[in-house]
């Protein structure tokens, strides 16, 4: 099939939901993918940071393969010899001392707020169902109603209430208005150490560690959404690194499993998570045989190859890169590790009209609320590969 009657396949029989750039991929190698027309792109997305150890890693997929071979479910009703293993590997690199294992991104972060609201009744004495959970205004945490009922952007929340309630919202960045907001209620802050999807938002420098004091102080449980700067995203482990605390809970998924499977996870360092009694939680994929082998080869590799140091160092030289272009259409860059951004001028014409120039120059790049190019390619990208995304990004600039 030629790439015109791939997408009339998905306009004729798929929902609408998405409106993606018009390239039908079909196969992908480290930071490189392919179309069914044989053009090659660099990608600059990594499937939104689900693809940080790079396309189709022989590694994974061996793991995959071989586990695939032997057994992939057996619920929780019954114990594997993978989540032990997994547990025990995933505590070790992230300094965690609990796991509990979902599968999307989304399921993960409702988990969380199940966990810290049963610790506020149970253990912090709030009366029933008044806990409050604090989260910041452009925050991105998922689809679920429960999620998008503290989503401040329309486009995620309108016309699906009720909403759930529970939630107070204030600015990002912004340490005293934290404090202010807290009640006896408060069980819980829930932030991005970097806002993603708001286009690559960094907090100002010290903000999370007074966020982590602040909590102390309150007794509420810090909980980071790293689903996106988690597992090397930001040239760390973990973002949180960048400012010496740890969360309460800290949630990761996307590259946990390197993009072969949905897997995530809530870690706790804490009590909070020893709330939970049998029956109260659960999914009948979370840990699974072959989740627990993806992800426990997704995170080998991570630490076998260097890639953290190399998003760190390879960050580092592309963000100064963009730092050296003076350009009337650059508003601003910004970045940490291999997470980083231009927003555009309002009125030079939308970052999407960028994200189309840069396809026409072999980079696939994805913009978001309306002036910003996000760059997120996989962590094993090399200088020279930088280059060319900047080379690609000075050529779609009008001169
Ligand atoms: C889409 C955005 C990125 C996330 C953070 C939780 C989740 C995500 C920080 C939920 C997921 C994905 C969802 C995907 C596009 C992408 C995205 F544009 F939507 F916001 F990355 F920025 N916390 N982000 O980034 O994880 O349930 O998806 O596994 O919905 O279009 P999920």
């Amino acid at each position: 099939m030629k790439q015109g009657e791939f997408i009339g396949l998905e306009d004729q029989f798929g929902a609408h939901n998405y409106k993606p750039l018009d390239v039908v991929l079909s196969r992908g190698k480290g930071v490189w993918v392919w179309d069914v027309d044989g053009n090659k792109y660099l990608d600059c997305l990594a499937a939104y940071s689900a693809v940080n150890q790079g396309h189709c890693h022989p590694k994974i997929m061996q793991a995959m393969v071989t586990q695939a071979e032997k057994l992939t479910l057996t619920s929780r009703a019954f114990r594997n010899d993978q989540l032990g293993p997994f547990y025990k590997d995933l505590c070790e690199l992230t300094n965690s001392h609990k796991v509990l294992p979902m599968n999307s991104g989304a399921e993960a972060v409702e988990t969380a707020i199940k966990i810290v609201r049963k610790w506020g009744y149970t253990v912090k004495g709030v009366p029933k169902d008044q806990a409050e959970i604090i989260v910041c205004a452009n925050n991105f945490h998922g689809r679920t109603i429960s999620i998008v009922s503290f989503s401040t952007d329309e486009n995620a929340r309108a016309g699906f209430g009720p909403f759930t309630p529970g939630f107070k919202c204030i600015p990002f960045g912004d340490a005293a208005a934290l404090e202010a907001a807290i009640t006896a209620n408060t069980v819980a802050f829930l932030v991005e150490p970097i806002q993603g999807e708001a286009g690559v938002i960094i907090p100002p420098e010290g903000y999370l560690k007074k966020a982590r004091e602040i909590c102390d102080r309150h007794n509420i449980a810090l909980i980071l959404d790293e689903i996106q700067t988690g597992l090397g995203r930001t040239g760390k482990m973990l973002a949180e690194e960048y400012e010496g605390i740890e969360a309460d809970l800290t949630i990761i998924g996307k590259a946990l499993s390197g993009g072969f499977y949905p897997v995530s996870a809530v870690l706790s360092n804490t009590e909070v998570m020893n709330v939970l009694q049998p029956g109260e939680h659960g999914s009948t994929f979370g840990g699974n045989p072959l989740a627990c082998a993806v992800a426990r080869a997704a995170l080998q590799v991570l630490f076998d190859e260097k890639m953290i140091e190399n998003s760190y160092q390879q960050g580092k030289y592309f963000l100064n890169e963009l730092e050296k272009i003076s350009h009337p259409h650059i508003k601003e860059v910004r970045g940490r590790g291999l997470m980083l951004a231009i927003e555009f001028h309002p009125e030079v014409g939308g970052a999407r009209a960028y994200c189309n120039k840069l396809k026409g120059h072999g980079i696939l790049a994805k913009d978001t609320h309306e002036n910003i190019v996000r760059f997120a390619p996989p962590l094993v990208i090399q200088r020279d590969e930088v280059d060319m995304i900047l080379d690609a990004i000075n050529e779609v600039l009008p001169h």
